[in-house]
């Protein structure tokens, strides 16, 4: 595999709105990464992804731009932004931008155009239909509740929109919206930042006719996720990119594409298909829910489940395309909360998923706050929660009857503000993220978890996941090599073998919070050498809870 600095990279993903608020109106800022900076620089990472800072109503907190080429009030100003990269760059630091083109917000000035009248220049930028009989043009249910269409007045006709109401899904079909894309993206490449993010950039293709769902099994409305994810055009209007746009830089793409198979993960990515660098995958991150319904159905999983997920992502995708890693971002629980054990064994399961994170292949991810374990949060009541997601769902079961309390425990262990808790900095008030009234609560536990004291800890998680980041950087195998998983239909160890021409890791980990006895040193070669570890000395044939071993062999 060709090396570049993009499969090297360790990522660190910013929320803007949680991270530091500098001038105290509660919410995170430009200027507030700015002072952030030495404490990124130091954690080692190459390059920041940074979610949506552009204009915005904040319907869905960035994720509904009203102008693509200016930053948002609230997060600061362009020239603010312009001093962030330049800071990030002479740190050796790279940045990439959320690009979000599956929509935009309906108070883009296309969209306001667009919904005046049939006739009007813009019309055909969005998705308009005739409704039948009084009722949408078809079945689709919204991912955030209720219906996928909404009318409008103006011209009598319905406008698609798989997110929020205020987020009109974009029309891909027509090319003049597609060069208004491209030149947006170059407007941003051209001041020099890394690469993009692309936001469900799997679903602008829509299947062709928006065929009804024929089982009703997303709520009340059908799954239009199914006629989204995967529609030939999808590659055209990726190439095109490419040729136009991507092409022409030494940039980074990861594209959002949930719901597929590796198969189709390649098709996107191989290094002969000139689409995108990688995507994020997300069948780990579903693991726990059942789709058919709201994200908030729950389901079991099982270790040998989650461990299968990565092992076939990776043999599908090595040697012919690059993959990404990750285990926690801003549109899902934390992630020690999911996989580890946020309460007795904090500090060793945090640890072991840091583990895990950076031996796997695929470039990195780390999502802001994972790094000191920041752990999903309690909501006491409705008016506590802020994301569009988690509100809209409950709008809609208090009107079917439901209580509060019962949809905040439903909802306790999926939403998405868990995530989104402002960062916690230090023991003081907010811990330390504002000296205002935070958009959003902080999590009570910020006086035991936070960045000042897991400075001066030697043993936290932090600095755990410092050790480790260097580890990846300066043992390549653990980017570029192979992998397997033996004993992967075990429900308690997780061992994982990363191996190229020249040498041999194995990564030792005990998933759950028990003792077990296991002949792991079986794995290791005479002279193996721990590189990191959780427990201070190993122990032959045992594996305390959550015990975590990185060995060069
Ligand atoms: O998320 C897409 C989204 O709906 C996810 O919740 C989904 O479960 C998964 O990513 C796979 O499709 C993106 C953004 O990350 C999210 O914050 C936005 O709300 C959403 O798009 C709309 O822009
Ligand atoms: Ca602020």
């Amino acid at each position: 595999m060709k090396e570049t600095w993009w499969k090297e990279g360790v990522v660190y993903q910013i929320y803007p709105r949680s991270f530091n608020d500098s001038n105290n109106d509660g919410i995170g800022d430009i200027p507030g990464i700015i002072e952030k900076v030495d404490y990124i620089k130091s954690l080692g990472v190459d390059i920041i992804w940074l979610c949506p800072v552009y204009k915005s109503p904040n319907d869905d907190n960035g994720y509904d731009i009203s102008d693509y080429r200016n930053i948002m009030d609230e997060f600061g100003t362009l020239a603010d932004w312009e001093l962030l990269l330049k800071t990030l760059h002479e740190n050796n630091i790279r940045l990439i931008m959320d690009l979000v083109v599956n929509h935009s917000s309906d108070e883009h000035y296309w969209f306001t155009e667009a919904s005046k009248s049939k006739d009007n220049k813009y019309r055909d930028y969005y998705i308009w239909r005739e409704g039948k009989d009084g009722n949408p043009p078809n079945n689709w249910g919204s991912v955030f509740s209720g219906p996928a269409w909404e009318y409008n007045e103006a011209t009598g006709d319905y406008y698609l929109h798989i997110f929020s109401k205020k987020q009109p899904d974009l029309n891909w079909e027509n090319q003049n919206l597609r060069n208004e894309v491209f030149d947006l993206m170059k407007f941003w490449l051209d001041k020099g930042i890394d690469g993009f993010r692309m936001d469900v950039i799997n679903f602008i293709a829509k299947a062709p006719g928006l065929p009804d769902d024929e089982e009703t099994s997303y709520g009340k409305y059908g799954n239009a996720i199914k006629f989204l994810v995967t529609q030939p055009k999808l590659h055209d209007y990726l190439q095109e990119m490419n040729r136009e746009v991507l092409s022409k830089y030494d940039i980074m793409t990861v594209g959002e594409c949930g719901h597929i198979t590796p198969d189709d993960g390649y098709l996107l990515t191989g290094e002969d298909r000139n689409e995108l660098n990688m995507i994020f995958q997300f069948d780990h991150m579903f693991i726990d829910m059942d789709l058919k319904g709201s994200r908030y159905n729950h389901k079991g999983w099982s270790l040998s489940e989650f461990k299968h997920i990565f092992y076939n992502w990776h043999k599908g995708l090595f040697g012919r395309a690059w993959g990404s890693v990750f285990l926690g971002n801003h549109d899902f629980a934390r992630s020690i909360s999911r996989f580890g054990n946020d309460k007795e064994f904090h500090n060793k399961s945090g640890k072991l998923l840091a583990a895990f994170l950076l031996s796997m292949p695929g470039t990195a991810f780390i999502y802001q706050g994972d790094e000191i374990g920041m752990t999903n949060c309690r909501f006491n009541s409705i008016s506590e929660h802020r994301d569009i997601e988690v509100l809209n769902y409950m709008k809609e079961a208090l009107a079917e009857g439901k209580n509060e309390q019962e949809l905040l425990e439903a909802t306790y262990s999926r939403n998405r503000d868990n995530a989104r808790t402002p960062m916690q900095w230090d023991s003081s008030v907010n811990g330390g993220f504002t000296n205002g009234d935070p958009w959003l609560k902080v999590n009570p536990n910020f006086k035991s978890i936070n960045v000042l004291d897991s400075e001066n800890d030697p043993d936290s998680i932090l600095n755990f996941y410092r050790k480790m980041i260097s580890i990846r950087k300066n043992n390549k195998t653990l980017i570029y090599g192979d992998m397997e998983m033996p004993e992967i239909d075990r429900e308690d160890i997780c061992i994982i073998e990363r191996f190229s021409d020249t040498d041999r890791y194995v990564i030792i980990l005990n998933f759950i919070d028990t003792e077990i006895n296991t002949d792991f040193v079986k794995y290791l070669s005479e002279e193996a050498e721990l590189l990191i570890s959780n427990y201070p000395e190993s122990e032959e044939n045992k594996l305390r809870p959550y015990e975590a071993m990185v060995y060069k062999c």
